[in-house]
């Protein structure tokens, strides 16, 4: 629908190399709404609940330090869909099989340090949104949004 929301996170090395902007534009252009964005230090043990289902894998522990090394920036975009234009917009998981214009696609080489999170589904969007915004996200009207929307 077109109030779906979906979490997405610049992760360390996309906060080093100067993407934030870059990433919010990419949402904001497309016409997604921002309810929610902060830039954070997360604790370990967060980490490990966000990739939890990822935890038997032989590269979580490099994840989790990695994802340790820096502040990430977590976000809350609504609009249409926004689960999987969301993750269309990212790209593959492997950069090198991201398409090009794809922010993977444009900005990551590998599997490790590829900038950017997307919930993958709206079930684990709503349990990421509340994971990384226990405090709860603003309410607004998009003016722009009959220009957006039929
Ligand atoms: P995605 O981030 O596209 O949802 P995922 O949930 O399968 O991908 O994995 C989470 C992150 O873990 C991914 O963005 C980068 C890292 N990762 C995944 N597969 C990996 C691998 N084979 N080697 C190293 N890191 C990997
Ligand atoms: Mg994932």
């Amino acid at each position: 629908g077109i109030r779906e929301r979906t979490y997405i996170m610049v992760k360390p090395d996309g906060v080093q190399r100067g993407l934030v902007g870059e990433i919010i534009a990419r949402f904001e252009k497309r016409g997604f709404k921002l309810i929610a964005a902060k830039l954070v230090s997360p604790p370990k043990g967060q980490l490990e609940q966000h990739y939890a289902d990822l935890s038997s894998k032989p590269f979580f522990p490099g994840l989790i330090k990695y994802m340790l090394s820096g502040p990430v920036f977590a976000m809350v975009w609504e609009g249409l869909d926004a689960v999987k234009t969301g993750r269309v917009m990212l790209g593959a998981t492997n950069p090198l099989q991201s398409a090009a214009g794809t922010i993977r696609g444009d900005y990551a080489l590998a599997v490790g340090r590829n900038i950017c999170h997307g919930s993958d589904t709206v079930e684990n969007a709503e349990k990421e949104i509340s994971l990384w915004f226990p405090e709860g996200i603003v309410q607004y009207s998009l003016l722009q949004e009959t220009m957006i929307f039929e």
